[in-house]
Protein backbone atom coordinates (compact mmCIF):
# COMPACT_ATOMS: atom_id res chain seq x y z
CA UNK A 1 0.00 0.00 0.00
CA UNK A 2 1.34 3.66 -0.72
CA UNK A 3 2.88 5.95 1.09
CA UNK A 4 1.37 9.22 2.09
CA UNK A 5 4.32 11.88 1.77
CA UNK A 6 4.35 15.40 2.04
CA UNK A 7 7.03 18.05 1.41
CA UNK A 8 7.05 20.57 3.62
CA UNK A 9 9.23 24.09 2.16
CA UNK A 10 9.44 27.84 3.02
CA UNK A 11 7.77 28.34 -0.01
CA UNK A 12 5.26 25.26 -0.78
CA UNK A 13 3.41 22.31 0.76
CA UNK A 14 2.75 19.03 -1.67
CA UNK A 15 1.48 16.00 -1.10
CA UNK A 16 1.19 13.04 -2.84
CA UNK A 17 0.95 9.27 -2.65
CA UNK A 18 3.85 7.34 -3.12
CA UNK A 19 4.08 3.48 -4.15
CA UNK A 20 6.89 1.05 -3.76
CA UNK A 21 8.07 1.75 -7.49
CA UNK A 22 8.07 5.04 -6.76
CA UNK A 23 5.45 6.37 -8.47
CA UNK A 24 3.42 9.17 -7.66
CA UNK A 25 -0.18 10.22 -8.01
CA UNK A 26 -2.60 12.33 -6.12
CA UNK A 27 -0.19 15.30 -6.44
CA UNK A 28 -1.50 18.62 -4.07
CA UNK A 29 0.29 21.47 -3.44
CA UNK A 30 -0.73 24.68 -1.05
CA UNK A 31 1.22 27.59 -0.53
CA UNK A 32 2.95 27.35 2.98
CA UNK A 33 0.85 30.24 5.33
CA UNK A 34 3.74 32.73 6.75
CA UNK A 35 2.17 32.80 9.99
CA UNK A 36 4.03 32.70 13.42
CA UNK A 37 1.50 30.87 15.12
CA UNK A 38 0.84 27.27 14.47
CA UNK A 39 -2.72 26.87 13.19
CA UNK A 40 -2.10 28.40 10.21
CA UNK A 41 -0.08 25.33 8.94
CA UNK A 42 -1.62 22.87 10.65
CA UNK A 43 -5.13 23.74 8.84
CA UNK A 44 -3.18 23.78 5.76
CA UNK A 45 -1.87 20.16 6.22
CA UNK A 46 -5.68 19.31 6.73
CA UNK A 47 -6.39 20.18 3.73
CA UNK A 48 -4.06 19.14 2.07
CA UNK A 49 -3.94 15.22 3.43
CA UNK A 50 -7.62 14.85 3.91
CA UNK A 51 -8.15 13.38 0.90
CA UNK A 52 -5.20 11.37 0.22
CA UNK A 53 -5.34 9.47 4.14
CA UNK A 54 -7.84 6.64 3.36
CA UNK A 55 -5.00 5.03 0.64
CA UNK A 56 -2.12 5.27 2.58
CA UNK A 57 -0.31 2.82 5.12
CA UNK A 58 2.16 5.64 6.33
CA UNK A 59 2.92 9.05 6.36
CA UNK A 60 6.31 10.28 5.23
CA UNK A 61 7.04 14.04 5.89
CA UNK A 62 10.07 15.59 4.56
CA UNK A 63 10.65 19.50 6.00
CA UNK A 64 12.32 22.38 6.12
CA UNK A 65 13.75 22.84 9.46
CA UNK A 66 15.67 20.91 12.21
CA UNK A 67 13.43 17.49 12.49
CA UNK A 68 14.10 16.01 15.70
CA UNK A 69 11.80 13.10 17.72
CA UNK A 70 8.89 14.43 15.29
CA UNK A 71 9.26 18.15 16.07
CA UNK A 72 10.68 20.79 13.34
CA UNK A 73 12.56 23.61 15.22
CA UNK A 74 13.56 26.34 12.80
CA UNK A 75 17.04 27.22 12.77
CA UNK A 76 16.23 30.02 10.54
CA UNK A 77 12.17 30.77 11.38
CA UNK A 78 12.39 33.98 8.84
CA UNK A 79 11.78 30.92 6.24
CA UNK A 80 8.29 30.20 7.63
CA UNK A 81 7.39 33.52 8.73
CA UNK A 82 8.40 33.33 12.22
CA UNK A 83 7.33 30.13 12.80
CA UNK A 84 9.91 28.75 15.52
CA UNK A 85 8.45 25.23 16.26
CA UNK A 86 6.05 22.65 15.24
CA UNK A 87 5.11 19.36 16.48
CA UNK A 88 4.82 17.42 12.79
CA UNK A 89 4.60 14.11 14.29
CA UNK A 90 1.87 14.42 16.23
CA UNK A 91 -0.09 16.50 14.11
CA UNK A 92 -0.10 14.08 11.20
CA UNK A 93 -0.50 11.24 12.74
CA UNK A 94 -3.41 13.03 14.84
CA UNK A 95 -5.03 13.80 11.20
CA UNK A 96 -4.14 10.79 9.62
CA UNK A 97 -4.28 8.00 12.45
CA UNK A 98 -1.12 6.41 10.62
CA UNK A 99 2.25 5.64 11.81
CA UNK A 100 4.34 8.70 10.79
CA UNK A 101 8.15 9.23 9.82
CA UNK A 102 10.02 12.93 9.67
CA UNK A 103 13.15 13.93 8.48
CA UNK A 104 14.94 17.17 7.01
CA UNK A 105 13.64 18.10 3.43
CA UNK A 106 17.32 18.20 1.94
CA UNK A 107 18.48 15.19 3.91
CA UNK A 108 15.35 13.38 2.33
CA UNK A 109 16.37 14.46 -0.99
CA UNK A 110 19.88 13.66 -0.76
CA UNK A 111 18.59 9.85 -0.12
CA UNK A 112 16.48 9.74 -2.82
CA UNK A 113 19.25 11.49 -5.08
CA UNK A 114 21.35 8.91 -3.55
CA UNK A 115 19.89 5.63 -4.37
CA UNK A 116 19.91 5.06 -8.03
CA UNK A 117 23.90 5.86 -7.43
CA UNK A 118 24.44 3.44 -4.23
CA UNK A 119 26.75 0.48 -5.52
CA UNK A 120 28.63 3.14 -8.02
CA UNK A 121 29.73 6.18 -5.57
CA UNK A 122 29.99 6.14 -1.60
CA UNK A 123 29.95 9.74 -0.71
CA UNK A 124 26.95 12.42 -1.94
CA UNK A 125 25.89 15.93 -1.00
CA UNK A 126 22.94 17.31 -1.91
CA UNK A 127 22.01 21.00 -1.99
CA UNK A 128 18.10 22.50 -2.15
CA UNK A 129 18.78 26.37 -3.37
CA UNK A 130 15.12 27.14 -2.67
CA UNK A 131 13.72 29.32 -0.01
CA UNK A 132 16.40 28.64 2.25
CA UNK A 133 20.02 26.74 1.05
CA UNK A 134 19.36 23.23 2.77
CA UNK A 135 22.15 19.88 2.45
CA UNK A 136 22.13 16.46 2.98
CA UNK A 137 25.38 14.65 3.22
CA UNK A 138 25.71 10.60 2.11
CA UNK A 139 29.03 9.48 3.48
CA UNK A 140 30.12 5.43 3.36
CA UNK A 141 26.64 4.97 2.08
CA UNK A 142 24.89 6.01 4.69
CA UNK A 143 22.32 9.43 5.25
CA UNK A 144 24.18 11.80 8.34
CA UNK A 145 20.96 13.04 10.01
CA UNK A 146 23.26 13.98 13.33
CA UNK A 147 22.26 13.16 17.04
CA UNK A 148 20.25 16.68 17.22
CA UNK A 149 19.45 16.57 13.40
CA UNK A 150 21.52 19.29 12.24
CA UNK A 151 23.88 17.35 9.80
CA UNK A 152 24.45 18.83 6.26
CA UNK A 153 22.36 22.71 7.46
CA UNK A 154 25.74 23.97 4.99
CA UNK A 155 23.22 27.02 4.12
CA UNK A 156 24.26 28.48 7.58
CA UNK A 157 28.84 27.91 6.88
CA UNK A 158 30.00 31.39 5.95
CA UNK A 159 29.86 32.86 2.75
CA UNK A 160 30.66 36.46 3.63
CA UNK A 161 31.92 37.78 7.02
CA UNK A 162 30.69 41.35 5.76
CA UNK A 163 27.23 39.98 4.33
CA UNK A 164 23.72 40.34 5.46
CA UNK A 165 22.85 38.56 9.04
CA UNK A 166 20.99 35.32 8.49
CA UNK A 167 17.59 34.63 10.09
CA UNK A 168 19.79 32.00 12.14
CA UNK A 169 21.17 34.39 13.51
CA UNK A 170 25.07 34.31 12.47
CA UNK A 171 26.34 37.18 9.87
CA UNK A 172 26.86 36.28 6.44
CA UNK A 173 25.44 32.54 5.94
CA UNK A 174 25.34 31.06 2.04
CA UNK A 175 21.84 30.39 2.53
CA UNK A 176 21.62 34.97 3.27
CA UNK A 177 23.33 35.21 -0.28
CA UNK A 178 22.17 32.74 -2.50
CA UNK A 179 18.88 31.28 -1.14
CA UNK A 180 15.19 32.89 -3.13
CA UNK A 181 14.85 35.13 0.07
CA UNK A 182 18.28 36.12 0.07
CA UNK A 183 18.38 37.23 -3.59
CA UNK A 184 15.27 39.23 -3.41
CA UNK A 185 16.16 40.89 0.13
CA UNK A 186 19.35 42.55 -1.33
CA UNK A 187 17.25 43.53 -4.18
CA UNK A 188 17.20 47.50 -5.03
CA UNK A 189 15.59 50.08 -6.79
CA UNK A 190 13.38 48.94 -9.77
CA UNK A 191 13.72 45.54 -8.22
CA UNK A 192 13.02 46.19 -5.11
CA UNK A 193 9.83 43.66 -3.45
CA UNK A 194 10.59 41.22 -6.54
CA UNK A 195 10.57 37.86 -5.31
CA UNK A 196 13.79 35.04 -6.94
CA UNK A 197 11.47 34.24 -9.73
CA UNK A 198 10.34 37.18 -10.51
CA UNK A 199 14.69 38.23 -10.39
CA UNK A 200 15.24 35.82 -12.80
CA UNK A 201 12.53 36.85 -15.36
CA UNK A 202 14.57 39.75 -15.27
CA UNK A 203 17.66 38.58 -15.94
CA UNK A 204 16.47 36.53 -18.66
CA UNK A 205 15.95 40.00 -20.35
CA UNK A 206 19.07 41.48 -19.45
CA UNK A 207 18.32 43.53 -16.15
CA UNK A 208 22.10 44.12 -15.11
CA UNK A 209 20.92 44.45 -11.44
CA UNK A 210 19.17 40.86 -11.54
CA UNK A 211 22.13 39.44 -13.63
CA UNK A 212 24.62 40.64 -10.93
CA UNK A 213 21.87 39.11 -7.91
CA UNK A 214 21.84 35.60 -9.47
CA UNK A 215 25.54 35.60 -10.43
CA UNK A 216 26.25 36.46 -6.37
CA UNK A 217 24.11 33.61 -5.50
CA UNK A 218 26.21 31.29 -7.99
CA UNK A 219 29.31 32.80 -6.32
CA UNK A 220 28.03 31.55 -3.21
CA UNK A 221 27.20 28.57 -3.78
CA UNK A 222 30.21 27.27 -6.27
CA UNK A 223 32.53 28.73 -3.03
CA UNK A 224 29.88 26.41 -0.50
CA UNK A 225 30.44 23.59 -3.05
CA UNK A 226 34.67 23.73 -2.94
CA UNK A 227 34.13 24.03 1.14
CA UNK A 228 31.86 21.04 1.35
CA UNK A 229 34.68 19.01 -1.01
CA UNK A 230 36.66 19.84 1.32
CA UNK A 231 34.98 18.40 4.16
CA UNK A 232 33.60 15.32 2.77
CA UNK A 233 35.30 14.78 -0.39
CA UNK A 234 31.50 14.03 -2.07
CA UNK A 235 32.24 12.54 -5.75
CA UNK A 236 29.79 14.10 -6.58
CA UNK A 237 26.74 17.07 -5.35
CA UNK A 238 23.23 17.13 -6.91
CA UNK A 239 21.29 20.24 -6.43
CA UNK A 240 17.78 20.77 -6.11
CA UNK A 241 14.57 23.75 -5.44
CA UNK A 242 13.29 25.72 -7.62
CA UNK A 243 16.01 28.08 -7.76
CA UNK A 244 18.89 25.36 -7.99
CA UNK A 245 16.83 23.55 -10.88
CA UNK A 246 16.25 27.14 -12.61
CA UNK A 247 17.51 27.70 -15.91
CA UNK A 248 21.08 28.75 -16.58
CA UNK A 249 21.76 28.24 -12.53
CA UNK A 250 24.15 24.75 -12.80
CA UNK A 251 26.12 26.30 -15.48
CA UNK A 252 26.69 29.45 -14.03
CA UNK A 253 27.53 27.45 -10.50
CA UNK A 254 29.86 25.67 -12.47
CA UNK A 255 31.94 28.49 -14.07
CA UNK A 256 32.36 29.79 -10.18
CA UNK A 257 33.58 27.02 -9.36
CA UNK A 258 36.30 26.14 -12.24
CA UNK A 259 37.69 28.98 -10.84
CA UNK A 260 38.20 26.87 -7.92
CA UNK A 261 41.96 24.83 -7.39
CA UNK A 262 40.62 21.48 -9.05
CA UNK A 263 41.13 19.48 -5.87
CA UNK A 264 37.85 21.57 -4.57
CA UNK A 265 35.88 20.62 -7.55
CA UNK A 266 33.05 17.77 -7.65
CA UNK A 267 31.03 16.66 -10.61
CA UNK A 268 27.97 18.76 -10.61
CA UNK A 269 24.04 17.47 -11.11
CA UNK A 270 20.22 18.46 -11.65
CA UNK A 271 18.43 16.37 -9.18
CA UNK A 272 17.15 13.56 -11.09
CA UNK A 273 13.87 13.61 -9.27
CA UNK A 274 13.79 17.27 -9.95
CA UNK A 275 10.96 19.16 -7.20
CA UNK A 276 10.23 15.84 -5.91
CA UNK A 277 13.51 14.82 -4.40
CA UNK A 278 12.21 15.17 -1.03
CA UNK A 279 8.57 13.48 -1.42
CA UNK A 280 10.36 10.31 -2.82
CA UNK A 281 13.35 10.62 -0.09
CA UNK A 282 10.69 10.35 2.57
CA UNK A 283 8.51 7.88 0.95
CA UNK A 284 12.00 5.64 0.74
CA UNK A 285 12.95 6.26 4.35
CA UNK A 286 8.98 5.34 5.48
CA UNK A 287 8.92 2.49 3.27
CA UNK A 288 12.40 1.12 5.34
CA UNK A 289 11.19 2.02 8.52
CA UNK A 290 7.51 1.39 8.82
CA UNK A 291 6.77 -2.17 6.93
P1 LIG B 1 10.39 25.47 -1.05
O1 LIG B 1 11.47 26.31 -0.47
O2 LIG B 1 9.07 25.66 -0.40
O3 LIG B 1 10.78 24.03 -1.17
P2 LIG B 1 10.95 26.18 -3.86
O4 LIG B 1 11.97 25.10 -4.08
O5 LIG B 1 9.93 26.37 -4.92
O6 LIG B 1 10.10 26.00 -2.53
O7 LIG B 1 11.77 27.54 -3.63
C1 LIG B 1 11.11 28.76 -3.45
C2 LIG B 1 12.00 29.89 -3.94
O8 LIG B 1 12.31 29.68 -5.33
C3 LIG B 1 11.34 31.26 -3.86
O9 LIG B 1 12.33 32.19 -3.45
C4 LIG B 1 10.87 31.53 -5.29
O10 LIG B 1 10.84 32.93 -5.61
C5 LIG B 1 11.94 30.84 -6.10
N1 LIG B 1 11.47 30.35 -7.42
C6 LIG B 1 10.30 29.73 -7.70
N2 LIG B 1 10.22 29.43 -9.00
C7 LIG B 1 11.38 29.86 -9.57
C8 LIG B 1 11.90 29.85 -10.89
N3 LIG B 1 11.20 29.32 -11.91
N4 LIG B 1 13.13 30.37 -11.11
C9 LIG B 1 13.84 30.90 -10.09
N5 LIG B 1 13.39 30.96 -8.81
C10 LIG B 1 12.18 30.45 -8.55
C1 LIG C 1 16.84 26.45 6.10
C2 LIG C 1 16.39 25.46 7.18
C3 LIG C 1 16.73 24.04 6.72
C4 LIG C 1 16.16 23.72 5.35
C5 LIG C 1 16.62 24.77 4.33
C6 LIG C 1 15.95 24.58 2.97
C7 LIG C 1 14.49 26.29 8.50
C8 LIG C 1 13.02 26.49 8.58
N1 LIG C 1 14.97 25.64 7.42
O1 LIG C 1 18.23 26.47 6.04
O2 LIG C 1 16.28 23.10 7.66
O3 LIG C 1 16.56 22.42 4.94
O4 LIG C 1 16.28 26.08 4.83
O5 LIG C 1 14.55 24.67 3.14
O6 LIG C 1 15.18 26.71 9.39
P1 LIG C 1 13.54 25.09 1.98
O7 LIG C 1 12.31 25.57 2.64
O8 LIG C 1 14.21 26.12 1.17
O9 LIG C 1 13.31 23.83 1.18
ZN1 LIG D 1 22.24 31.16 8.72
Amino acid sequence: MSTLAIDLGGTKIAAALVDEALNITGLRTAATPASKTPEALRACLTELVTPLAANARRVAVASTGIIKDGVLTAINPENLGGLASFPLKDVLTQLTGLPCLTVNDAQAAAWAEYRPLAGKISDMVFLTVSTGVGGGIISDGRLLVGSGGLAGHLGHTLADPNGPRCGCGRIGCVEAIASGRGIAAAAKGELAGCDARAIFGHAAEGNPQAVLLIQRSARALARLIADVKAVTDCQCVVTGGSVGLSEGYLSLVKTFLAEEPETYRSPLYPARYQHNAGLLGAALLAQEAIP
